[in-house]
């Protein structure tokens, strides 16, 4: 991965920083627009794999935004077609992650825009050098950007995120999520059936953006998914190992393929070796 090519840190702090704008705007957006009467427009994998028109309509904002900023960049999004890079970069963007919380209007819901080197199309041919994540109804944004760190900017402040390393994994405090598809969903129960018994608790907030940015900032000890894509995937990514965390697959592999597991490196382990004895790989 390392020979894919990063710009320089400079033109990373730049993209942030539109990263941030763009996220904020399309969380004005969701949040200000969100009509009344607000539906299912589509569905995809399954009737409960849903789209509403504001996944639509958010999506479209930040393609129309970033396509002004930085015509020549490539845009991957959950919601609409794609456009390949002539600059090297692809912006990788979930409209609203934590749709389904999003129509139940339960509050833990994010955008997450990336902007990648590499293939978002094809797994392990990716991966983040700058992104942000933002809560719009916590007013909570997760920052980052290749070798620059990352940071949490809230109604509180700013601060700079740094892993909580230490906690064992029966004192863990675990975020997780599942698919929309039965078969895969049978599976991931059994799963938690195994691991639940072995941590301290699990929580289920229905956004990956969200789950992999409180892994940085502490509010859960580490993360473990089945099937994300890479618009869910990008963004948290990024904030974890810029916070100093690890973010891969089982047993090493890569990421998302089919699991995600993110944390600390020795917890991470740990989390690893109960997966692999308890996960069907596919
Ligand atoms: C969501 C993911 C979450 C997963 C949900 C859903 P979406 O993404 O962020 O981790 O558990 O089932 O897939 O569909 O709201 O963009």
């Amino acid at each position: 991965m390392s020979q894919l090519l990063t710009p320089p840190a400079a033109d990373l702090s730049a993209l942030e920083t539109l990263a941030l704008d763009v996220a904020r705007a399309c969380g004005r957006l969701i949040v200000d627009q969100r009509p009344g009467d607000l539906g299912v427009a589509a569905t995809k994998t399954s009737l409960t794999d849903v789209v509403t028109i504001m996944d639509q309509r958010s999506e479209a904002l930040a393609r129309e935004l970033l396509t002004q900023a930085r015509p020549e960049d490539g845009f991957h999004g959950e919601e609409s077609s794609r456009v390949p890079s002539r600059s090297g970069l692809t912006w990788v963007v979930d409209p609203i992650d934590g749709t389904v919380n999003y129509l139940y209007d339960i509050p833990a819901y994010a955008v997450s825009v990336a902007a990648v080197v590499g293939d978002p199309a094809v797994p392990g041919g990716w991966e983040p050098v700058a992104a942000a994540v933002v809560d719009p109804v916590a007013e909570e944004a997760h920052v980052a950007h290749r070798g620059g760190g990352a940071r949490l900017l809230s109604p509180a402040g700013e601060r700079a995120l740094g892993i909580r390393e230490g906690t064992e994994l029966g004192a863990a405090l675990l975020g997780t999520g599942f698919g929309y598809e039965a078969r895969v969903r049978a599976d991931q129960g059994q799963v938690i059936a195994a691991v639940l018994p072995e941590v301290r608790d699990i929580r289920r907030r229905g956004s990956a953006a969200l789950d992999l940015c409180w892994v940085a900032d502490g509010r859960l000890d580490a993360y473990f998914e089945r099937g994300l894509h890479e618009w869910d995937l990008a963004g948290g990514w990024l904030v974890v190992t810029e916070a100093g965390g690890v973010v891969r697959g089982l047993a090493g592999a890569h990421l998302a393929d089919p699991f995600t597991i993110a944390g600390p490196t020795g917890l991470v382990d740990r989390l690893d070796a109960l997966l692999e004895r308890v996960a069907t790989p596919r």
